[in-house]
């Protein structure tokens, strides 16, 4: 709107936009959204990190997935489980939108806002949802199990989450998804609309996979009342985000699961089903890329994944169960065991390449005090060469063999230490060859899941 005033009219008396005011919009460029990330398979310690951040932001915003994300952030004695909803929902002070390529399952969105609510957070005004992003129905979820179980007949599961996520990018791909606007629109065909493209694609669900058992009727009246119960928290995040950037707001943008579970780059189709790097960032929260200032890229200080799926560096031995037993390894959402593994720099190196992290925060150092010795995957080799990046090919990416490097651990608790300078020497060995491998700096490392646990190298 301020731009639309500024005008100026020519001698003619027609208008023309005001030059030096559009030059100066260009230089003035306002680089404020942070991005966090995760880097390697997932749960590398994202939610805390971005509460710490989030002390200090007015606008959190998720851009990717759903409720199969799970972020752990302990405050004190209160430890809160994110799914769906930004992690900056803790901060009293922080306003939190769930972009255009977040898929929203409503009744979870309910059930999670309620979770928090319990717990003492006034959420309800401070949360908003794009009017663009896609519904997840509970037949996405019911249809995200049966075609596991197809999968699963050739041993060839992905191990997904079970909350709908693939089917309801699949059908947003497809372009029969029905978006958050199409639920709350007060137009007065609107709602006649939804439940014509809610039967159309219930019919074509049960064309793929037979007539499963499910309530069409139940489910339809249950929206009736959370297309009233919904509205009040749907904005059209594009003017939002635009205002926030406009008014000089501080915007972090916090990423979902990983790179290596992206639907491009990480691991196909052992992968989520949406964008999780930085394209998603771009794509999913509609913000130019002129606009990011940090990439934070988050690295757990070993690797874990879970689910099915190729993982290099993975420990099924003594190593692998004792990181998992000292790092509590479980999903957040599904309650599963991680795999474990060492760190993978390869992988971290593919990562980087695609993100472009500015800065490190590498997590659950602390998980690695009592290891003698710490090994990192430095290469992979295949055919006796070395390989020059992370292989595409799953029957390639089978046969390589990781090269690793032997660092001496520090065998100390750093659990209290709060400064970088504190840490033992061998832990500060183990940081400066990932930087040194990377070629970027590490800013935080954290020591504990507390808050107050993570300290940051000046
Ligand atoms: P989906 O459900 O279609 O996204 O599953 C596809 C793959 O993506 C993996 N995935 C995850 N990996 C790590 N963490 C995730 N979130 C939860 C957590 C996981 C949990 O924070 O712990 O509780 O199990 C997550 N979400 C999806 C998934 O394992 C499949 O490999
Ligand atoms: P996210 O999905 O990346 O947000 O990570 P998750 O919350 O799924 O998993 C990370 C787990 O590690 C959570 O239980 C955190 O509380 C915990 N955590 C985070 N940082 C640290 C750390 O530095 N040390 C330890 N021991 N635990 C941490
Ligand atoms: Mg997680």
């Amino acid at each position: 709107r301020a731009m639309i005033d500024e005008f100026d009219l020519d001698e003619d008396g027609e208008k023309q936009y005001a030059k030096p005011y559009l030059e100066e919009q260009n230089t003035r460029i306002k680089e404020m959204c942070d991005v966090v990330l995760g880097s390697q398979w997932g749960d590398e310690g994202k939610g805390k990190l971005v509460d710490i951040l989030c002390d200090d932001i007015d606008v959190c915003t998720r851009c990717a997935g759903g409720n199969n994300a799970g972020h752990t952030i302990v405050v004190g004695d209160v430890k809160y489980d994110f799914h769906m909803l930004p992690s900056g929902l803790v901060n009293p002070n922080c306003l939190n939108l769930l972009g255009a390529g977040v898929v929203i399952h409503v009744p979870s969105f309910f059930e999670e806002l309620e979770n928090l609510e319990k717990k003492g957070l006034d959420c309800r005004d401070r949360l908003f949802v794009s009017s663009r992003a896609h519904l997840v129905f509970d037949f996405h979820q019911r249809t995200d199990k049966l075609k596991e179980a197809e999968l699963s007949t050739t041993k060839k599961s992905i191990g997904t989450t079970g909350k709908g996520i693939g089917p309801t990018y699949s059908t947003k791909a497809s372009r029969s998804g029905i978006r958050v606007h199409h639920l709350v629109s007060e137009e007065p065909e609107a709602w006649e609309d939804f439940k014509t493209r809610y039967h159309r694609l219930v019919q074509s669900r049960y064309k793929r996979y037979g007539e499963f058992d499910y309530d069409v009727e139940a489910e339809l009246q249950k929206y009736e009342k959370y297309r009233e119960a919904l509205r009040p928290f749907v904005v059209d995040s594009v003017a939002f985000i635009q205002k926030a950037i406009a008014d000089e707001k501080k915007i972090l943008i916090e990423g979902a699961n990983a790179l290596m579970l992206d639907i491009d780059y990480g691991t196909y189709p052992y992968v989520t089903s949406s964008s999780t790097g930085i394209g998603g960032v771009i794509t999913g929260m509609g913000v130019p890329p002129k606009n990011i200032r940090n990439v934070y890229g988050v690295v757990k200080a070993y690797t874990t994944r879970v689910g099915e799926g190729p993982f290099p560096t993975e420990q099924l031995n003594a190593d692998g169960e004792k990181l998992q037993t000292i790092g509590a390894e479980y999903g957040v959402t599904t309650g599963r065991k991680r795999r474990c593994g060492w760190l993978d720099l390869v992988v971290l190196k593919y990562s980087n390449a695609i993100n472009g992290y500015t800065h490190l925060n590498i997590t659950k150092l602390d998980v690695l005090d009592t290891f003698a010795e710490i090994q990192v995957g430095v290469a992979y080799k295949y055919n006796g060469k070395i390989l020059d990046s992370f292989p595409e090919d799953l029957f390639k990416l089978g046969k390589v063999e990781v090269v690793y490097e032997t660092l001496p651990g520090w065998e100390k608790d750093i659990t209290g230490v709060k400064t970088y300078e504190e840490l033992p020497e061998n832990a500060k060995k183990y940081l400066a060859f990932i930087e040194q491998y990377l070629g970027v700096p590490v800013k935080w490392v954290g020591t504990g899941p507390a808050r107050d646990s993570m300290l940051e190298k000046s």
